[in-house]
C-alpha cells in the first residue's frame, strides 16, 4: 500500500590504513552487492575527478605543499560536493560503498596536530554512514605488505598515529563501528564485511538517513 515505508539504501563505510585492503573489499562487497541484486554504487574518496579532487591529488602525489587546515577543508569541501548526489541516491534506494570517508579526514589531518574537535567540525551534518567497516592492520604489517606508495602520510610512523586516533574516533561511533580483523586472507575479511553489509542494508528499510555530528 502507499503507506509501507519506502525503501532506502544503505550507506557503507570502509575505512583503515593505506594497504589494509579496502579497495580490494570495496570491489569485493560491490561483487556481492550485484549478485544479491542489491542497486549499489562505489564511491571513493578522495574523489580525484573533480577540480576540489584534483588540488588534493596534486597535494597528495606531488610536492604542492598546501596549509594543513587548508587541505584538511578540501577534503570536506570534496564529500560535500558530492553529498546532495549521495543523499538522492540513498533514498532512491542505492546502497554505497565508500572507500574512505569522513574518519579519514578527521584522523589524517589529527595526526599532523590538528585537534579532533577542529578536524570534525567541517564534516557535521555530512549523510552519516550506517556502518562503518574499520579494517584493522597493525602499521608495520601494513608497510610490509608490499610497501606503502610514495603518497603523502604513506609512512609508518605516520600510519600508527593514524591507528590510534581511528580507535579514537570510533568509540564515538559506538554500534555503528565494526573492527573487522584485517589480517585474515582476502576471503575471510571479505566473508565478515559480508555478514555486517547483509544485516545493515534491511536494517535501514524505512529509516531516514542520518547526519555526522
Ligand atoms: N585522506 C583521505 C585524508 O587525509 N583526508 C581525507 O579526508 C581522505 C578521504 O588521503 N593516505 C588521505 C588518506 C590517504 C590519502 O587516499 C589518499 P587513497 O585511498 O589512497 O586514495
Ligand atoms: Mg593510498
Amino acid at each position: 500500500s502507499s503507506s509501507a515505508p519506502k525503501t532506502r539504501g544503505a550507506l557503507i563505510a570502509i575505512e583503515g590504513l593505506d594497504r589494509a585492503g579496502k579497495s580490494t573489499q570495496c570491489q569485493l562487497l560491490m561483487d556481492r552487492l550485484a549478485e544479491r541484486n542489491v542497486p549499489a554504487r562505489l564511491q571513493k574518496f578522495p574523489d580525484r575527478t573533480t577540480p576540489i579532487g584534483k588540488m588534493i591529488n596534486a597535494y597528495l602525489s606531488t610536492s604542492t605543499t598546501l596549509e594543513d587546515h587548508t587541505i584538511h577543508l578540501l577534503f570536506s569541501a570534496n564529500r560535500w560536493e558530492l553529498s546532495a548526489h549521495i543523499l538522492k541516491l540513498l533514498n532512491d534506494g542505492v546502497t554505497i560503498v565508500l572507500d574512505r570517508y569522513v574518519y579519514s579526514g578527521i584522523v589524517f589531518s589529527a595526526a599532523k596536530g590538528l585537534s579532533l574537535d577542529y578536524c570534525r567540525a567541517p564534516d557535521v551534518g555530512l549523510p552519516r554512514a550506517d556502518v562503518v567497516l574499520f579494517l584493522d592492520l597493525d602499521a608495520e604489517v601494513a608497510r610490509r605488505r608490499g610497501g606503502f606508495g610514495g603518497e603523502r602520510y604513506e609512512v609508518e610512523a605516520v600510519q600508527r598515529r593514524v591507528r590510534d586516533l581511528f580507535k579514537e574516533v570510533g568509540e564515538k561511533e559506538e554500534g555503528r563501528w565494526r573492527v573487522v580483523d584485517a589480517g585474515r586472507s582476502v576471503e575471510e575479511v571479505r566473508e565478515v564485511v559480508w555478514g555486517v553489509v547483509e544485516r545493515v542494508v534491511k536494517e535501514v528499510e524505512g529509516m531516514e538517513v542520518g547526519r555526522f555530528e
